[in-house]
């Protein structure tokens, strides 16, 4: 009997662990948004903060309607002199962790805006992972 009891408990933890694993759907995107762009053809950027899953994953790639060509960059100081650099390889989201896009770092820019940025809307902005896809978020467009 008490085997019986230890191979049942055995079996509910295997279910636990089972349910919490097909639970994770991938990197989560919160607080996505964008400074207002007034004009046209100037350039915007977008910032978020990405949630790691349980496997690690990669931004590779992102697109939107609101901008001409979207690129991933980090925002570096070198030298005094602030330069965006573009990121070829992506930004890597960790298993686990979270990574920030913010002002001053990494952010999604806007190259090329097909409709002005208006304070109090928002654009859609579609994200390229690795592993979890196809993400599609409306980025607030606000200050700060
Ligand atoms: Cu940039």
């Amino acid at each position: 009997m008490k085997m019986i009891r230890h191979t049942l408990v055995v079996i509910a933890l295997v279910m636990v662990a089972a349910a919490c694993s097909s639970a994770s759907e991938g990197v989560e995107v919160s607080d996505p948004w964008g400074r207002p762009s007034p004009s046209s053809a100037s350039n915007a950027a977008f910032y978020m903060q990405l949630e790691g899953s349980d496997t690690d994953d990669r931004l590779v790639s992102a697109e939107s309607p609101a901008c001409q060509v979207v690129e991933l960059h980090e925002t570096q100081m070198s030298d005094g002199v602030m330069s965006m650099q573009f990121l070829p390889e992506g930004i890597p989201v960790p298993a686990g962790e979270t990574v920030s896009l913010e002002p001053g770092g990494l952010h999604v820019m806007c190259l090329g805006v097909t409709e002005a940025l208006v304070e109090g809307e928002s654009a859609t902005v579609q994200l390229q992972f690795e592993e979890s896809g196809l993400v599609t978020v409306d980025a607030e467009i606000r200050q700060s």
